[in-house]
C-alpha cells in the first residue's frame, strides 16, 4: 500500500512560507530562530561570508604600508582602521554563524578559492598616496554599498552592518584628509595623487558588481529585502558622491565621458572594462595569488593557537567534570 503525504507537514510548510512573506512585506527582520526558505538562508551565508572575507582580505594592501606610513600619526590612524577591518570581518562572521555554517568552513572556503571576495583588494598599493585613494575612493564605494544593507531584512546581518558603516564614514574621511594634505603639496605630490585616483576610479565602480542586466542575483536579493537598491543604482549614487568631492581635491576623475544626463537623471559614463572584473573574479587579477597566498600562511601560522585553545577548552571541561 502507498503511504499517504502527511498533508500536515505541507501545511506546516506553507504556514511559515507565508507568515515570512508577511514579515518581509511589514519591514519586520527575520531572527536566526525564525523559519526562512533554505535559498534565503543560502544567499545570506553567500553574501555574508564573501563580505566577511573581503574585510579580512582588505586588511592587506593596506597593512602592507603600516611600518612605511610617513608620520607617526599617520602609521597609528591606519594601524586603527586596519583592526576596524579586522573587527569588521568578525562581525561578519558572526552574522554567517547565526545561519548554520562555522567559522572552520568559511575560512576554508577562503583559503581554498571557493569563496569569493571583493574585486578590489586584488590591485597593488605601490605608494603612501593609495592609502589616501583607497580611502576616499573603495571606503566611499563601501558606504554607499552597505548603507542600505544597515536595513537588511535578517537582523544579525543589519545590525552589524550599523556599527560597520560607522567605522566606514572615519575611514572615508581619513582618506580624503590625505589626499586634501598631498593635493596641497607639490606638484610631484599632486601627479602621485592624480595616478592614485586614475588607478582606483575604475576598480571602485566595479565594486557594485556587475551591471543590472547581467547580475543573477540582485532580483530575488531585492524581493528579500536582503539587498535594498540594484547595482547600478548604487554605482550610480556613488559617482553623484564623488564627483563634486573630486572637485574640492583638485583632483580629475579618469572619464572623459563622465557627464550628468539631467533629462534621464542619470550620469553617463565610458563603458566599463568587466573583462578585467571577471579576469579578477576568476583569480587572474594582479595581486589574487599574493592575497591568497599570504591569507593562507597567517592561517598555517596561527595553528598553534586554535590547538592551544581547543587544548585548553579541552582541559577545563575535563576539570570541571572532575569537581562535578
Ligand atoms: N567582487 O548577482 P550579483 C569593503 C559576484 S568590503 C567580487 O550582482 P550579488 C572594505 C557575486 O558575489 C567590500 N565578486 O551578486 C573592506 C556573484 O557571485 P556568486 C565588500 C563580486 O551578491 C576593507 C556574482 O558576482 N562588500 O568595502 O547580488 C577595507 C554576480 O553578482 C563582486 C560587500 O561584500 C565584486 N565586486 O551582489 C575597505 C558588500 N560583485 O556569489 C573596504 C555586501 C559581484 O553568485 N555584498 N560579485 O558566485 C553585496 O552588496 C553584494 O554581494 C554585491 C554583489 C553588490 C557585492
Amino acid at each position: 500500500m502507498t503511504p499517504s503525504p502527511d498533508l500536515s507537514l505541507v501545511t506546516d510548510e506553507a504556514d511559515e512560507q507565508s507568515h515570512f512573506d508577511e514579515l518581509i512585506a511589514a519591514e519586520q527582520r527575520i531572527e536566526p530562530r525564525d523559519w526562512m526558505p533554505a535559498a534565503y538562508r543560502r544567499t545570506l551565508i553567500r553574501q555574508i561570508s564573501q563580505h566577511g572575507h573581503s574585510e579580512i582580505i582588505g586588511m592587506q594592501p593596506e597593512g602592507n604600508w603600516i611600518t612605511r606610513a610617513p608620520s607617526l600619526k599617520r602609521k597609528a590612524i591606519l594601524m586603527a582602521k586596519v583592526q576596524d577591518e579586522a573587527g569588521h570581518g568578525l562581525y561578519l562572521y558572526s552574522a554567517a554563524q547565526t545561519l548554520g555554517i562555522t567559522r572552520d568552513e568559511m575560512t576554508q572556503q577562503l583559503i581554498d578559492g571557493t569563496a569569493k571576495y571583493s574585486s578590489i583588494f586584488n590591485y597593488p598599493t605601490p605608494t603612501w598616496v593609495d592609502m589616501g585613494a583607497i580611502g576616499w575612493l573603495v571606503d566611499g564605494a563601501a558606504i554607499a554599498n552597505q548603507v542600505p544593507l544597515c536595513r537588511a531584512s535578517y537582523g544579525p546581518y543589519g545590525r552589524a552592518m550599523v556599527r560597520i558603516c560607522k567605522e566606514e564614514s572615519f575611514h572615508q574621511r581619513q582618506g580624503f584628509e590625505i589626499l586634501l594634505t598631498i593635493m596641497r603639496g607639490t606638484d610631484a605630490q599632486r601627479e602621485m595623487a592624480q595616478d592614485a585616483v586614475d588607478r582606483w576610479y575604475w576598480p571602485s565602480l566595479m565594486m557594485f558588481g556587475p551591471p543590472d542586466d547581467q547580475s543573477p542575483n540582485s532580483a530575488q536579493s531585492m524581493a528579500w529585502k536582503i539587498k535594498r537598491f540594484s547595482n547600478d543604482d548604487l554605482r550610480q549614487r556613488f559617482i553623484g558622491m564623488v564627483v563634486p568631492q573630486a572637485e574640492i581635491l583638485g583632483v580629475t576623475l579618469p572619464d572623459p565621458e563622465l557627464h550628468y544626463d539631467a533629462d534621464a537623471g542619470r550620469w553617463n559614463t565610458s563603458e566599463i572594462d568587466w573583462t578585467e572584473f571577471h579576469e579578477i573574479l576568476a583569480g587572474r587579477g594582479p595581486m589574487n595569488a599574493v592575497r591568497l597566498q599570504n591569507r593562507r600562511a597567517a592561517h598555517e601560522d596561527g595553528a598553534w593557537v586554535r590547538d592551544a585553545a581547543a587544548e585548553y577548552t579541552r582541559k577545563h571541561a575535563a576539570r570541571t567534570a572532575e569537581v562535578a
